[in-house]
C-alpha cells in the first residue's frame, strides 16, 4: 500500500500540469483564492460589456487555477483572438511583452497561438508565434544598437518564456541576450534589482535549459544554470522576515521562480503573509491579482504547455456578496509634493481629502487648488492610472524617465489609483530616471 505523501508525488511527476505540492493554502482559506478569481472574473466581464480591449493577464492568471467558470474564460480567449486580428491587422501598437501574454494566455486555454482563426487576413489564419518572434528580433536589434531593449527586459524574459514553451528553438544569441543582462545588472529599474524582471528572467532560462537543443551545448547549458543561480541568490537576498520577496507585489513572480528550481523557502510563512494582505484588500485591483493567484494554486508559468483543458470543472463558486463599509465622512490632511530635480524645482501643497480616499483624489485636489503647480495628466492601464506628467513634464521611455511616488522616501508599491494615504502623510512625486 502506498503512503499518501508517496501517492501524491506519484501523481505529480505523473501529471506534470498538476501543481507541485509542497506549498498550499490552507483548506479553511480557500476562499480568500476564490475571492481573488472572482475579482478577475468580474474585470473580464466589465472589459466585455464595455467594449474595452481584452487582458490576456487576466486570462493567464484565471488558467493557472484550480477553480474555473468556464464560461467566462471561453469568452475571454475568443475576445483576445478577435482583438489580435483586429490590431495586426490595423497595425496597431502591439509591444513585445503583451504579444507574449497573448500567446502565452492561449496557450494556457489549449488553443495554438500560431493557428489563430483569421477570416479578414491572408490565409484565414494568423501566425502569433511568428509576430513574436519578429519582436524579439526587434528587441535584441535595439540592445545591440543602443544598449537597451525597445521595451524592458521585463519583456523581453516574457518574450523569451513564451517561445519558449510554444517549442521554439532559441538561437544562443537570444539565450546569451538574457545571460549577458543578468550579468551586467540589466535587471534593475531605478539603481535597484526589479525581483519581477529576474523572476520572469528565471523562469525563462529555467524553460530554456530543458530544450533539447540547448543541452546539445554544453557550455551553453552550463551558463544558463550558473545565470539562474546568479538570480536566484539575489531574489533570495529580497527575502523579507515576513516571508515576502521584494515587495508584495513582486512575491508571487518570486515564488514561482523558487518553486520551479525546487529552491527550499519557507513558502508557507509567504502564503500565510499573502493571504492576510488579501484579506486587507491589497490584492484588490485584479492585475495584481493576476499575478499572485498562479503561486497560491500552486502553479508557475512553466505549466502553461501541459494544462488539460478536457480535464477543466466549471467549479468557481460565484462570489459572496462582501459587505461594503460606508463611505467615510471624516477627512484627512496630507501634504502633496511635487519635486524636478532636473529642474531643480519643487512645490509642496497641504490637501484635505475624505479618510480612504486615492493618492489620485490628493492630486485632483491639488490640481483644483493650483493648477500651475500640481496640474497633471494620466493615461489608464491595466493596472489603472499612469501618471504621465505633471506641471507639463512628462516621462518618456527614451531618456528612461517617469514620475516616481514616493511616501517620504519610501517609493510605492501601488499606483496613485490604488494607493490611500494616510493622516499626515508627506507625499511625493519625483521626477526620477529609471
Ligand atoms: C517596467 C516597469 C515599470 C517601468 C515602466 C516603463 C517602461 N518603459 O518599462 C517604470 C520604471 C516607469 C515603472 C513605474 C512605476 N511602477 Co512599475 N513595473 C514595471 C514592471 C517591472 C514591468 C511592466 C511591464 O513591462 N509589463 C509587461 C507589459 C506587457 O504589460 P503592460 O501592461 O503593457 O506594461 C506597462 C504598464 O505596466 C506600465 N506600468 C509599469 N508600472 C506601472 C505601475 C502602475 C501603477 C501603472 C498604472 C502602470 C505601470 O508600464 C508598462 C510598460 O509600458 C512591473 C512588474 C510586474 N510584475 O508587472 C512593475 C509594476 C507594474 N510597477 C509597479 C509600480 C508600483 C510602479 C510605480 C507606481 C512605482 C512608483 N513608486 O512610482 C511607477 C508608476 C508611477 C506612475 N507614473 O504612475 C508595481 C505595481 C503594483 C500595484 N500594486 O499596482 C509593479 C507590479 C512592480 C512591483 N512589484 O511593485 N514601472
Amino acid at each position: 500500500m502506498l503512503s499518501s505523501s508517496v501517492f501524491i508525488l506519484l501523481l505529480f511527476f505523473l501529471c506534470p500540469g498538476q501543481p507541485a505540492p509542497q506549498c498550499a493554502v490552507p483548506e479553511s482559506q480557500k476562499d480568500l483564492v476564490t475571492y481573488l478569481l472572482n475579482l478577475m472574473v468580474q474585470a473580464e466581464t466589465d472589459n466585455a460589456q464595455n467594449s474595452l480591449n481584452p487582458n490576456p493577464s487576466l486570462l493567464l492568471g484565471l488558467r493557472l487555477a484550480q477553480q474555473h467558470n468556464l464560461s467566462v474564460e471561453q469568452s475571454a480567449l475568443t475576445k483576445l483572438q478577435q482583438d489580435v486580428v483586429s490590431k495586426i491587422q490595423g497595425g496597431l501598437p502591439f509591444s513585445s511583452g503583451n504579444v507574449a501574454l497573448y500567446c502565452m494566455a492561449m496557450q494556457a486555454s489549449c488553443h495554438d497561438p500560431s493557428d489563430i482563426p483569421a477570416s479578414v487576413l491572408p490565409g484565414g489564419k494568423l501566425n502569433l508565434v511568428n509576430v513574436l518572434e519578429e519582436k524579439l528580433v526587434e528587441e535584441i536589434f535595439n540592445i545591440e544598437k543602443a544598449g537597451t531593449p525597445v521595451t524592458n527586459y521585463y519583456q523581453v524574459s516574457l518574450d523569451v518564456l513564451a517561445l519558449c514553451l510554444m517549442g521554439k528553438p532559441m538561437t544562443a544569441l537570444t539565450t546569451q541576450v538574457l545571460i549577458d543582462a543578468a550579468k551586467t545588472n540589466k535587471f534593475n529599474l531605478s539603481g535597484t534589482f526589479s525581483v519581477d524582471t529576474g523572476s520572469v528572467a528565471v523562469l525563462a532560462l529555467t524553460c530554456l535549459k530543458q530544450f533539447k537543443t540547448i543541452q546539445a551545448f554544453p557550455t551553453l547549458q552550463s551558463r544558463i544554470e550558473s545565470t539562474i543561480r546568479k538570480l536566484i541568490t539575489k531574489i533570495e537576498q529580497q527575502k523579507q522576515e515576513s516571508g515576502i520577496i521584494g515587495n508584495l507585489y513582486s512575491t508571487g513572480l518570486a515564488a514561482q521562480a523558487l518553486v520551479a528550481n525546487q529552491v527550499n523557502f519557507n513558502c508557507n510563512k509567504t502564503i500565510k503573509t499573502i493571504l492576510a494582505q488579501v484579506s486587507a484588500g491589497a490584492f484588490n485591483n485584479p492585475m495584481t491579482a493576476s499575478q499572485i493567484v498562479p503561486f497560491l494554486g500552486g502553479y508557475t508559468y512553466l505549466n502553461v504547455s501541459s494544462l488539460k483543458c478536457s480535464a477543466d470543472q466549471n467549479n468557481l463558486p460565484l462570489p459572496t456578496p462582501t459587505h461594503t463599509s460606508p463611505p467615510s465622512s471624516s477627512n484627512i490632511s496630507v501634504q502633496f509634493t511635487v519635486a524636478n530635480p532636473f529642474l531643480n524645482s519643487s512645490n509642496s501643497i497641504d490637501v484635505s481629502v475624505l479618510n480612504g480616499s486615492t493618492l489620485l483624489t490628493v492630486m485632483e485636489k491639488a490640481a483644483q487648488l493650483d493648477p500651475q503647480h500640481f496640474s497633471f495628466t494620466i493615461q489608464p492601464s491595466a493596472y489603472g492610472p499612469y501618471v504621465t506628467s505633471i506641471q507639463g513634464v512628462a516621462g518618456n521611455s527614451t531618456d528612461h524617465t517617469y514620475w516616481q511616488f514616493l511616501s517620504g522616501t519610501t517609493s510605492l508599491s501601488q499606483g496613485v489609483g490604488d494607493y490611500k494615504p494616510k493622516n499626515g502623510e508627506h507625499l511625493v512625486a519625483l521626477f526620477s530616471t529609471y
